[in-house]
């Protein structure tokens, strides 16, 4: 299983590979704490361009909740990033990567996930890392030293209780993986409500699908995808072009972390999905697994019995299945040092939960905090990594003008 450290460092190496297309209007509201705007749209499927599916049950006052907070500062409005302005002042990268800092600090309070988590831990470090890297000066590196977590705590503390400035984030995530895994199951369980089409005989997904919420206030897109076929003389043709039409949904706006979807309890190792690993490396590049968790579905199942009669462990089955699934990406990206993150999931309706009413794991763990924190995680470093490349890049360019200028006037120095 990849450690947290080499992932974390992986994010601030990677960028993500695909991309989106205009959203139908859907509506959605389930009855906790999480408040749900729901959109879906459809397209680059295999067989239709249209998705004629709507729900609409937003209740006014959800709406008036998500909109109306009052606005004293002007947060930049492309979430995708750290903003460029706060009250009209343009924001240096020290500054940006800061309120990222804060930002992150506040989602992890409004989503009750601890701030003493290790990767919580390593996250902010690396954030720290890069504030002193952009520092170039003395007085920014006294800035960039100023805002110390415990002071970024108290300010995330004090923003979210008087929820200034509103909080605009969003996270983008596509779905992939074999037919009948549980793909669409996992997309309802992170909303809580039935929005993906799910059949336990046939294959339930047969267009890309987009699915946008709101939880907790956080603009949260899920794309749910037409499930692969195990690799056969037949299947080859059908998984290329769920691929390709895959591909051109996601290529304007590219998802922020892939989820590859297995069955916990049907990972062995006589049983590879290496060719189909293979087919979608070749269509999008190793890259892909640069941002991808590995989700494994069924994780309540029936554990298998070991040597001595007694059903195995259940953390070191589910450490031996990520293995198992680890080696073949090692192997279609023919490079051994990818370690992914593991996620494991249970979607049955009636499977334990806690006294929040969440889903649960065989080892009391909910799932759907452990999703939350890596995609947040995972989001908030590679806005990092984004400005840490576009401030490369334009320094680079500086760097080609300041040279073009001076070979120009290499012979006007010569008079
Ligand atoms: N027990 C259990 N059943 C699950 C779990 N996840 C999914 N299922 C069931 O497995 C069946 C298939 O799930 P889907 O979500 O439709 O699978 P999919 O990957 O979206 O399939 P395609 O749309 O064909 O690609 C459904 O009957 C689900 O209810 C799980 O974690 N545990
Ligand atoms: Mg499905």
């Amino acid at each position: 299983m990849k450690s947290i450290g080499e992932w974390i460092f992986s994010q601030l190496v990677s960028r993500p590979i695909v991309a989106s297309s205009a959203p139908l209007l859907v509506s959605s509201r389930d009855g906790d704490s999480t408040d749900s705007q729901v959109e879906y749209s459809g397209s680059g499927d295999t067989t239709s361009n249209s998705l004629a599916l709507h729900i609409e049950n937003l209740t006014s006052d959800t709406y008036v909740e998500n909109h109306s907070a009052p606005a004293s500062e002007t947060v930049g409005e492309d979430t995708n990033h750290p903003p460029k302005t706060i009250g009209g002042s343009k924001l240096d990268p020290v500054s940006r990567i800061q309120h990222l800092q804060v930002t992150f600090l506040r989602l992890l309070q409004r989503f009750g996930l601890s701030s003493d988590d290790i990767l919580v831990a390593k996250v902010l470090y690396r954030m720290h890392l890069a504030t002193l890297i952009k520092a170039d000066d003395d007085a920014n590196l006294t800035r960039a030293d100023n805002l110390r977590v415990d002071k970024a705590k108290r300010l995330a503390a004090e923003q979210e209780a008087s929820g200034l400035p509103p909080l605009d984030f969003s996270i983008r995530v596509l779905v992939l993986g074999r037919t009948g895994v549980g793909k669409s199951a996992t997309i309802n369980s992170i909303f809580g409500q039935s929005l993906a089409v799910t059949d336990a005989f046939q294959p339930g997904t047969n267009d890309v699908v987009e699915v946008m919420g709101t939880i907790n206030g956080v603009k949260i897109s899920v794309i749910d995808t037409p499930g692969l076929l195990p690799l056969s003389a037949d299947s080859v043709r059908r998984n290329r072009k769920i691929l390709l039409s895959i591909k051109r949904f996601v290529r304007k706006t590219p998802p922020d972390i892939v989820l590859y979807v297995e069955r916990l309890d049907l990972i062995n190792t006589s049983c590879s999905d290496l060719p189909l690993l293979k087919q979608i490396t070749d269509v999008f590049g190793s890259g892909i697994w640069f941002n991808t968790i590995l989700v494994m579905t069924h994780s309540s199942s029936a554990l298998p019995e070991g040597p001595n009669g007694y059903p195995v462990n259940f953390e070191s089955y589910a450490a031996r299945c990520s293995d198992v699934l680890q080696n073949n990406i090692h192997q279609a990206v023919a490079d051994s040092r990818l370690e992914n993150p593991v996620l494991l999931v249970e979607n049955h309706t009636h499977c334990r939960r806690n006294s929040k009413g969440e889903k649960i794991l065989p080892n009391g763990q909910d799932w759907k905090s452990n999703f939350l924190l890596l995609c947040l995680s995972s989001k908030v470093l590679g806005d990092v990594n984004a400005l840490m490349l576009r401030t490369k890049l334009m320094e680079f360019f500086h760097c080609l003008k300041l040279k073009k200028m001076s070979m120009i006037s290499c012979p006007l120095l010569e008079f």
